[in-house]
């Protein structure tokens, strides 16, 4: 058969050519062994990861199936955990050689290759650096500074990986010491999910659950990258098309995953060349182009109901929706011409993609980054839901938006109560279980807490794992402002960049992952996490602890929060730390539609689902009806670049977890040798009069009195639509400007940035 197409990549551009999985996912972990030196008994751990009994990887968000497969991991999961298991350590020996400033000057790479922290770390500014401290030094010195801070001047933040249980506990400590500023790694990531998806079907996560996947006959995927960060996906996506279900997807990139897939676990696949095509139609859509895709496909929808009839669910959109005639006439008003500019695509693969859509009974709409972060980000997410509900996509078998989360808790940490956001968080039912007053003000989203950290008017930070320094946009602009903090504290498995910007008073407080036993491995030092797919899974570590000072998350913030209380013989921190099962309890007492029967339902093979009203087509909107968005414009970007001006996608490779870089491979994009890279296609190229491998600098576009520009990027002619370039993710973060951002939820645009190239 002839490729199709739009499946066909220029000569000039192809890096690499086979498919995602395959012998080359297994280099790639042996790769890894090389560079992280995993400890004796690490690939045994890797045998249980997302397995009953076993622990729940650290890594990215998707489900774990209640049939597991006989390795229940992939390339990137086997990479994170054996990254954890390093036989390196970060000790105070390495600390007593390495001063803070000179640590400074090191890659994000060269830091988390030190190996694992040992001990509890306090700044010594007078030498620059940190020394070891026992534990109650730790608790008791971070206590005495926050007393003396006012506590909405400080920031806890979480990175998405701390349990349910540990999750709780720091937003219960967070709200006793008496603030919400509460961000979450998800503020630079799904935030646009949790506030969008809620406004327009009141669900802050997505409605589908695993078997939507043995049923669905189209699948629509918006920039989300499964071969690399999600790729246990790419089995049941593979079954999927096995079956004959079509995927459809719109990305400026032509990742290998989502183009072809070879099944490790799989002989016949293994040693036949005969890889699944994974998409049927690839549309390389421009960055923020999507609503102008969208609009595109619902204006077709509408002719057709208007010739034929029969296309869209008229029942479901008078007994369900809101919204219809304002958005059918706007659909019907835009332009052709507009759609095709701001996509980048031809109306005719749009009005092919609408035929498919037209004819398909159930289907679903993935996406990932590509529709978060962006200006208009809320609006992506709001347009793909239009475009579902035109034919009633939502609460079916077989359909539903499915948003795929990042890490592998950051869904379960809002659910749980980590949020700025006081009215998501049954906040009179926690002061009558801890008989306190919980603060009631609005608290800080993550770019508020950088508007803080700049403005001064943040002056204690606590971080519950993370790199936030790293993650943020304005990377530079914030870096010399944390030696302006009182206090900064950090819990964290390896040392990373956020540790070495320190305040006044800093400390460094090593803890567990989650593949090593806390204390036993009975169920009750079990914790859990809920996945993309709103399914709660209990994780036992089974390995020693990488050092004998080590301690769990939740005994960590049950010791800070035992120094800088009151008591109070509600909080049984000692008793939480010693049994997570009466945290489970806690949890399901504030939570009991959700939570209910925690600890009996806590081993559910495939993990027990939470619910989601949207599912059963429950509307919890402000009009109690799912909400057809009009959109007052086609492009996702803050401003349409100015012609010749480029837009700047920040990437994630295959070799790195966002700030944790294991390595310098990004196979599955063949782009091999080093990050500093900017990849850009033969065209603009040309027209820049730029040759492969001249070292360029590139220039945010925006004017408000803060240069930003990085110099020495390698240019990688790359298959990308014109006036698009690509660069890696954090290294091209000083370039985001921090007022870029979602207009609803804040979550950083950082796959719309507008730059120039400079030579
Ligand atoms: N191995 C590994 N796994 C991970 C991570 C990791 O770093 N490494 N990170 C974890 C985290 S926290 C998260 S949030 C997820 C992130 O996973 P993804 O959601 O996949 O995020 P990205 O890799 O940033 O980019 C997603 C895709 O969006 C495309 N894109 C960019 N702009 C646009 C656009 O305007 N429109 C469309 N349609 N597409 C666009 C890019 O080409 C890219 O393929 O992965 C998680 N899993
Ligand atoms: N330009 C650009 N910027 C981005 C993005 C992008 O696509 N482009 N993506 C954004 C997204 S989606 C996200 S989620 C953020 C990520 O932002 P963060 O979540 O803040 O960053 P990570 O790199 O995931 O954090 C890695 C560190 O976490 C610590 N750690 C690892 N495991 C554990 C653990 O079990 N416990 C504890 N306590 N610590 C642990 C280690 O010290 C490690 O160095 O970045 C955002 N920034
Ligand atoms: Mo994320």
């Amino acid at each position: 058969m002839d490729e199709p197409k739009e499946l066909r990549q220029r000569d000039d551009t192809v890096r690499y050519d086979h498919p995602a999985g395959g012998w080359g996912s297994l280099r790639g972990i042996a790769q890894v062994i090389g560079e992280a030196r995993p400890s004796p008994g690490a690939l045994d751990t890797l045998m249980r990861q997302n397995k009953p009994g076993g622990h729940m990887c650290t890594s990215c968000a998707w489900t774990k199936p209640a049939k597991p497969h006989a390795f229940e991991f992939c390339e990137n999961g086997a990479k994170a955990t054996l990254w954890d298991l390093t036989r390196d350590r970060c000790d105070p020996g390495f600390f007593e050689r390495h001063t803070l400033t000179e640590l400074r000057s090191w890659t994000d790479h060269a830091l988390e290759k030190a190996g694992r922290l040992t001990h509890p770390l306090r700044y010594d500014a007078a030498r620059d650096r940190y020394l070891p401290c026992s534990w109650d030094e730790a608790f008791e010195g971070i206590a005495a500074e926050l007393h003396r801070l006012p506590p909405e001047q400080t920031v806890f933040y979480t990175s998405g990986r701390a349990s349910l249980e540990a999750a709780f506990l720091f937003q219960l400590y967070a709200r006793l010491y008496g603030h919400n500023n509460l961000p979450d790694s998800s503020n630079m990531c799904h935030e646009t999910t949790s506030v969008g998806l809620k406004k327009v079907i009141g669900s802050s996560v997505g409605t589908c659950v695993l078997s939507d996947f043995d049923h669905c006959d189209l699948i629509l995927f918006f920039g989300q990258n499964t071969g690399t960060n999600s790729p246990r996906f790419l089995h049941p996506l593979k079954s999927a098309v096995d079956r004959g279900c079509r995927i459809i997807t719109f990305n400026p990139l032509r990742e290998r995953g989502l183009v072809e897939f070879a099944d490790p676990q799989n002989p016949a696949q293994m040693t036949v060349a005969d890889p699944t095509r994974i998409s049927q139609k690839y549309l390389q859509v421009r960055p923020g182009g999507d609503i102008a895709a969208m609009a595109g496909l619902c204006k077709r929808l509408f002719e057709m109901e208007d010739t034929r009839g029969g296309v869209l669910d008229h029942e479901f959109l008078q007994q369900h929706c809101t919204g219809m005639d304002a958005f059918a006439s706007a659909m019907r008003e835009a332009s052709w011409d507009e759609i095709e500019k701001v996509s980048g695509l031809r109306r005719v693969d749009l009005e092919e993609v609408a035929e498919i859509y037209a004819t398909s009974e159930r289907v679903v709409g993935i996406y990932g980054m590509g529709l978060t972060q962006h200006v208009h980000g809320w609006l992506n997410v709001a347009m793909l839901v239009n475009l579902l509900l035109l034919r009633g996509n939502i609460g079916r078998e077989g359909a539903g938006v499915s948003p795929v989360r990042g890490h592998s808790n950051v869904q379960g940490q809002r659910t749980v109560g980590i949020s700025e956001k006081p009215e998501l968080v049954p906040l009179d039912k926690l002061a009558e279980m801890f008989d306190f007053t919980p603060p009631r003000e609005t608290g800080r989203t993550t770019v508020e807490a950088v508007e803080g950290l700049l403005d001064g008017s943040v002056k204690g930070f606590v971080s519950l794992g993370g790199n936030f320094a790293r993650a943020i946009p304005d990377q530079g602009r914030s870096d010399s402002a944390w030696s302006g903090l009182d206090l900064s504290v950090n819990v964290a498995t390896k040392l990373n960049r956020s540790h070495v910007l320190v305040g006044r008073s800093a400390w460094l407080l090593p803890c567990l992952v989650r593949s090593e036993r806390d204390g036993d491995t009975s169920p009750r030092r079990a914790v859990s996490m809920e996945d993309s797919l709103s399914h709660v899974h209990g994780s036992v570590g089974r390995r020693a602890p990488a050092a004998p000072d080590l301690r769990s998350e939740i005994a960590i913030i049950g010791g800070l929060a035992k120094a800088t209380l009151a008591a109070n013989p509600k909080l049984r921190w000692d008793d939480w730390t010693d049994d997570h099962g009466l945290i489970r309890d806690l949890i399901a007492e504030a939570f009991p539609d959700m939570f209910h029967d925690f600890n009996a339902r806590l081993f559910t093979p495939g993990g027990f689902y939470r619910g989601n009203p949207a599912r059963d087509r429950e509307w919890k909107t402000e009009s109690g009806r799912a909400e057809l968005t009009t959109p007052e414009f086609l492009c996702a970007l803050g401003e349409t670049p100015e012609p010749g001006g480029l837009t700047l996608v920040t990437l994630r490779s295959n070799d790195q977890f966002n700030t944790t870089i294991y390595g310098f491979s990004d196979r599955l994009r063949g782009i091999e040798g080093g990050r500093e890279v900017v990849l850009i296609n033969p065209e603009d190229m040309q027209r820049l009069g730029l040759a492969a491998d001249q070292r360029v600098t590139l220039e945010s576009t925006v004017e408000d009195g803060t240069a930003r520009r990085i110099g020495g990027l390698r240019v990688v002619p790359y298959d990308l639509p014109d006036g698009c370039v690509a660069a890696y993710y954090p290294e091209v973060n000083p370039l985001v400007p921090l007022s870029y951002h979602d207009k609803l939820s804040k979550t950083p645009a950082y796959k719309g940035v507008p730059v120039r190239i400079v030579t």
